[in-house]
């Protein structure tokens, strides 16, 4: 499984971005302008495939992300989805919760099919690379539905969880199970290790946090690893501050993805639970970059050298970084001096 597994080799630190595919790619931009829409794009596997691969290309990157995106969850279970540029997503209505329960799930997941196409070919191309599969955690994907796209308040969401909370459960109930049967099917299509993003997880309140982020990330590791348990299992409960703590008492994961605010017990607990501690540059110090991006990504280095660590971002990749300073960014890491214990 490439570089993870020399993953306590200190000099040859594991890479890798979030949304490494996109936008700020000019290869990107160009294969878009040709193929039409986002969702064209995801549903098309030797495209999407391509872009997979293009960060790869260019940057040597350890880990190649299948492109896609979280949202097909909903669209497979019949919410109508559309990707406004400039935007973001725009979702439909919302089908009745009892019509959503009666679905059969593996048939809706059918109507995704290319996505496992993708990493079909991606099992194939991948070389020694390691391939990750991906889907969205229960609360933020039902964040989206029910705000029906990006919301600032996340108004509406918060609303349905705290009146109408017997249906919000039945809601992630559904999510967790379609999750774990299209998790399962990306890792019978070449997924070598899986990510779960929860990005809306730091919204909730400590009580709501359990219900609606720590169980669902449970439900899910744990039925992952039942069947698979040599998967690897990534988390990314974003913006959880001190929640984070109880999170991986409770889900037992192999990476945790970290922002920058993690709290400051959070490293020795990882090493405590063999846990690999996945991040944390900025996107908008990646996005300025010069002396204070090279000062920061250091002392990433130095602050995680006494864990497990795949260096990433707190986030994703924004539009308008230049390619550059990800290529400078891996420059400063792949000729990091460990051993020197300065930051
Ligand atoms: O215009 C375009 O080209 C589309 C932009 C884009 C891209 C490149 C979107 C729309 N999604 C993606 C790909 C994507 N999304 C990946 C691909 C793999 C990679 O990392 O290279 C992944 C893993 C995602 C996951 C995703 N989508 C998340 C979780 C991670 C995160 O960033 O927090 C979320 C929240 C989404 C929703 C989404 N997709 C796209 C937009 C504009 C949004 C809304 C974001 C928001 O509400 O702020």
């Amino acid at each position: 499984m490439g570089k993870i597994l020399r993953i306590n080799d200190k000099n040859n630190i594991p890479i890798w971005f979030m949304r490494q595919a996109g936008r700020y790619l000019p290869e990107y931009r160009r294969l878009r302008e040709k193929k039409g829409s986002f969702l064209e794009l995801c549903f098309d596997p030797e495209t999407a495939a391509e872009v997979s691969l293009q960060p790869i290309k260019r940057f040597d990157l350890d880990f190649i992300i299948l492109f896609s995106d979280i949202l097909v969850i909903p669209y497979a279970l019949g919410q109508d989805l559309q990707f406004i540029e400039g935007e973001g997503p725009i979702l439909g209505d919302l089908m009745d919760l009892e019509k959503l329960e009666k679905l059969n799930f593996d048939k809706c997941l059918k109507k995704i099919n290319p996505v496992f196409e993708t990493l079909g070919i991606l099992k194939q191309k991948k070389k020694s690379k390691t391939l990750i599969g991906f889907c969205g955690a229960p609360f933020t994907v039902m964040n989206y539905m029910i705000e029906r796209g990006t919301s600032v308040s996340h108004k509406k969401i918060l609303d349905f969880i705290r009146r109408h909370e017997r249906k919000a459960e039945r809601l992630i109930h559904i999510l967790q199970e379609i999750s774990v049967l299209y998790l399962r099917k990306q890792i019978k299509a070449g997924a070598e290790i899986i990510k779960v993003f929860d990005s809306w997880a730091g919204i909730l309140s400590e009580k709501e946090y359990e219900k609606f982020v720590i169980l669902p990330n449970k439900y899910i590791n744990d039925e992952i690893k039942k069947s698979y348990p040599n998967i690897k299992t990534t988390f990314f409960p974003r913006q959880s501050g001190r929640k984070v703590l109880k999170f991986i008492e409770q889900v037992q994961c192999d990476i945790l993805s970290v922002d920058e605010k993690y709290p400051k017990e959070l490293k020795k607990e990882a090493k405590k639970r063999d846990i690999i501690l996945q991040g944390n540059l900025s996107p908008e110090i990646l996005l300025t970059g010069g002396s204070k991006m090279e000062k920061k990504i250091k002392e990433i280095l130095f602050d995680f050298s006494k864990n497990k660590h795949i260096f990433n971002l707190s986030h994703g990749v924004l539009p308008k970084t230049p390619v550059h300073n990800i290529n400078k960014t891996i420059d400063i890491i792949r000729n990091y001096e460990f051993n020197k214990s300065t930051s």
